[in-house]
């Protein structure tokens, strides 16, 4: 990139340039222009993706004023900000938010239509940004529209990957990954800033010098790359207000390619240009299962250290005092993934700044806090002592101090209790010596928090309970949330029409006004409406699955839905196991088929691409579609969908036609769930076990409203300490033994026994999240659905409740429950 850096500093022009007419003729003025002027193309000749290209810069346009304005209004306040770091953002598509933000969408959708364009058509244009995995990368994405919409300040820091995540799609019903070129045919939301390019290191050694009698040490790295930052608006719901979302990408440094281009070898500097900017080339297809994987880790130090550069040098004012930043900054460590902060900011702190250790340690302790997004032992992220030694060497050192000296501490308080020094080191020696990121992060951050009530308990008590007994004080919980602009307001029309005809339209940003819809849970017109709702977004959703898969979905079936990422814990099996079994009973006679209430099961699941199990049980959910669907026998009764490529623009289509929402983890395994609150706040009732969220969305709901089964964490944890045996169950219980034998038969695999007996070995042998345990009473809650499902007027009754009762899961409130507890960041006067 050129050396411009010079130029960034001129003066800045503070008078805000006259907002552009919000009327349908301004607007079809702008878009016009940018048609023409943007995309040089006239609107004869403009093809769809032109047309959605000039829309986006014209929307983007009208919110420019407003960013520009937030930017000036928060440099002359210096208020305290958030900076959410997150190695992922889930965003889903961009265009619908910015035109409800900026209140535009009727003058939009009129323009376009004098012009003879159909804005629907322009929105499914877009190609989501799928910068994110699952739930970790969607709440961060409804974590900065929250803080947005209540005027907190926020920058949200993360990668900009070339390829997000991939393209899921089938063959013969196996999981074929496809890259998600999400950038190939433009990107009208970002703005990149190639002249504000920050230099990241890495590798090399550190050496030790005298500096004026101070022994310093320095960090003499081995090769370095560019970061150049994306920016993207983060537009707050009709306040005015636009944060920003910077995300980084990786380039050669031109040192790096001119060296050696000057060298003559032209293939050497694009082979080394290829080495940077693989960086952020792709994101990581895991989901709560970290692989070790050395370019992992370098994405991570890459943005974080990219975004504590950028915050310190850019953002905060030039002769700022750095012992004030906790008045400044809050960095929220979106799980272990940005922990690697902690000893960069110490670095640039002792190394650069030649603070001495005991201040900077003191300024880092109140400027990190982290979250914690899980419970399962494997997905705790740890790094090879070795790897990160020569990735970071410095950052390593920077470990073992902060080991030492909390060691100390902790010998300090226990005595002669070197058991529990080894247990709580940063540093584990066995099987190699590595590094447990959650523990540094619960160390040095000034708070560490779970995602739902049950999650902060567990990881209190079990997971860090020495961290908890030793900083009582730290631990706290912040339940999970999500955002009721794209999931309620965007997502489902039909819906929010009728919410605002009844209460207004101020439950939009205050969710718990939902409450008021209570009563009409007894009206029976009320009723009626909401049932035609619902109807007509099984329509939606016919029409889309239709023309997106193929697939014929019956509209009056009731719609049963398990949409997350394929994983063991989540238990996807079981959910297959009760529809085998349903399908078994009714093909043998046992079950009358006339008594089954008819069902559509609707699967969403991607697996991570070196998951095996996860693949073979997306082989079979697939296989026993192909059987089920294909059957005569069971033909209007049960059918299974399962479209591909599972992902945040189909969920909004999904979750507001559901009927019922399956939420089976076994107890003590799923942090939270959000999945969980969409289905709620849209009208679908759960089938759910005791576990994350479930739990607090039951009390919430009552009861009579959700169809609760399962063991009990407690319980879980008892039967494993007796010795689990999955086949006593299998033994047993007829019904369960009559659905495994089926898919073990061959049933489902044309007559072969081998496809799917790794799926069924497993649940028989090892079952390590207590499928077949859980199996009977699943099936029995089942049957209560079943049952409540056929007193139309009552199941509709429990629907309104759940959405009446669920306004606390709106991440406005979420990060209320943040601000008070960890950030205390006061929101900004919108009129100061
Ligand atoms: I750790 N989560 C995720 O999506 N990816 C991860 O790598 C990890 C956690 C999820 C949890 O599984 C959900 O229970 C939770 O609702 C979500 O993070 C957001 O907190």
């Amino acid at each position: 990139p050129p050396d411009v850096a010079s130029v960034r500093k001129v003066t800045q022009n503070t008078e805000p340039i006259a907002i552009r007419e919000r009327t349908v003729d301004g607007f079809t003025r702008e878009f016009l222009r940018e048609l023409n002027f943007g995309q040089g193309v006239d609107l004869s000749r403009a093809s769809v993706n032109d047309q959605y290209l000039a829309l986006a810069r014209t929307v983007r346009h009208y919110l420019m004023v407003r960013w520009l304005e937030t930017l000036r209004r928060q440099y002359e306040l210096q208020a305290k900000s958030v900076a959410y770091l997150s190695a992922e953002f889930l965003l889903g598509r961009q265009l619908d938010n910015a035109l409800l933000a900026s209140g535009l969408q009727d003058v939009v959708e009129e323009g376009l239509g004098n012009l003879g364009i159909d804005l629907a058509t322009l929105r499914d244009a877009e190609v989501e940004p799928g910068l994110g995995n699952g739930g970790l990368g969607r709440l961060a994405a409804c974590f900065v529209d929250s803080l947005a919409t209540m005027n907190v300040p926020c920058i949200g820091y993360g990668i900009r990957y070339e390829y997000g995540i991939f393209r899921q799609t089938f063959v013969d019903g196996w999981q074929v990954e496809k890259p998600d070129n999400w950038l190939a045919l433009g990107s009208p939301w970002e703005f990149p800033h190639p002249e504000a390019a920050v230099t990241v290191s890495f590798g090399g050694h550190t050496e030790t010098y005298d500096d004026e009698g101070t022994e310093r040490t320095r960090w003499v790295p081995g090769w370095s790359v560019l970061g150049v930052p994306y920016n993207y608006m983060v537009p707050g719901f009709e306040n005015g207000r636009v944060n920003t979302l910077r995300l980084w990408s990786a380039q050669a440094t031109r040192a790096f390619d001119l060296e050696i281009f000057n060298a003559g070898d032209y293939a050497e500097a694009v082979r080394a240009q290829t080495f940077a900017e693989n960086i952020s080339k792709v994101l990581y297809p895991e989901d709560s299962t970290p692989q070790g994987k050395e370019l992992r880790l370098q994405q991570q130090y890459f943005f974080v250290a990219c975004s504590l550069a950028n915050f310190l040098e850019e953002v905060l004012p030039e002769d700022f005092d750095l012992r004030r930043l906790p008045e400044r900054i809050i960095f929220q460590l979106n799980d272990t993934h940005p922990v690697i902060a902690i000893p960069e900011l110490m670095r640039i702190l002792v190394d650069e700044r030649k603070w001495n250790w005991d201040d900077a340690w003191a300024v880092i302790q109140k400027v990190f806090a982290y979250t914690c997004h899980t419970l399962l032992p494997e997905a705790l992220e740890v790094w090879s002592a070795d790897l990160l030694g020569r990735l970071l060497p410095r950052h390593l050192e920077i470990i073992y101090r902060i080991n030492e000296e909390f060691l100390d501490g902790v010998r300090e308080r226990y005595p002669d209790d070197e058991l529990r020094v080894r247990r709580m080191s940063i540093i584990a020696e066995h099987p190699e010596r590595s590094v447990r990121m959650a523990f540094l992060a619960t160390v040095a951050g000034t708070k560490v928090n779970g995602v739902a009530a049950l999650h902060s308990q567990l990881l209190a008590d079990k997971v860090l309970h020495d961290f908890s007994e030793y900083f009582p004080e730290k631990f706290t919980n912040v339940t999970n949330g999500i955002t009721p602009r794209r999931f309620v307001r965007l997502a489902n029309p039909g819906l929010s029409g009728l919410i605002t005809g009844a209460i207004g339209d101020g439950w939009v940003t205050d969710l718990e006004r939902l409450k008021e819809l209570e009563p009409l849970a007894d009206d029976a017109e009320f009723r009626r409406l909401f049932r035609e709702i619902k109807t007509n977004n099984k329509h939606r959703l016919v029409d889309v699955l239709r023309e997106r898969d193929g697939i014929e979905l019956d509209p009056d079936t009731m719609l049963d839905v398990m949409v997350k990422r394929l994983h063991e814990y989540k238990r996807q099996t079981l959910k297959l196991l009760h529809v085998v079994s349903l399908y078994e009973r009714i093909t043998s006679g046992v079950l009358d088929i006339d008594k089954v209430t008819p069902r559509t099961f609707a699967f969403g699941a991607k697996a991570a691409p070196g998951y095996r199990m996860a693949k073979q049980i997306i082989g079979l959910i697939n296989a026993v579609g192909r059987t089920i669907n294909e059957d005569p026998a069971v033909k209007g009764r049960l059918s299974i969908a399962f479209p591909a490529n599972y992902n945040v623009t189909l969920a909004e289509t999904l979750i507001p036609a559901a009927d019922l929402s399956e939420q089976i983890s076994l107890a003590g395994k799923e942090a939270s769930g959000t999945g969980n609150m969409k289905f709620a706040l849209n009208g679908a009732l759960t089938i759910g076990t005791d576990d994350g969220a479930n739990v607090e969305i039951r009390q919430l709901v009552g009861d009579d409203h959700f169809f609760l089964f399962g063991l009990t964490e407690p319980e879980v944890a008892d039967v494993v300490d007796a010795g689990y045996h999955p086949t006593s169950y299998y033994e047993s219980n007829k019904t369960l033994r009559h659905a495994l034998d089926l898919i073990a038969s061959g049933k489902f695999s044309g007559g072969d026994r081998h496809v799917f007996e790794p799926v069924v070995a497993n649940l028989l042998q090892e079952d390590r999240f207590l499928v077949l345990a859980d199996f009977q009473a699943y099936l029995d809650a089942q049957d209560r659905v079943d049952a409540a499902y056929a007193d139309t007027d009552a199941w509709t009754r429990s629907a309104v409740l759940n959405v009446a009762r669920s306004g606390f899961f709106s991440s406005d409130r979420s990060m209320r429950d943040y601000i008070d507890r960890i950030w205390h960041t006061p929101p900004i006067d919108p009129n100061a």
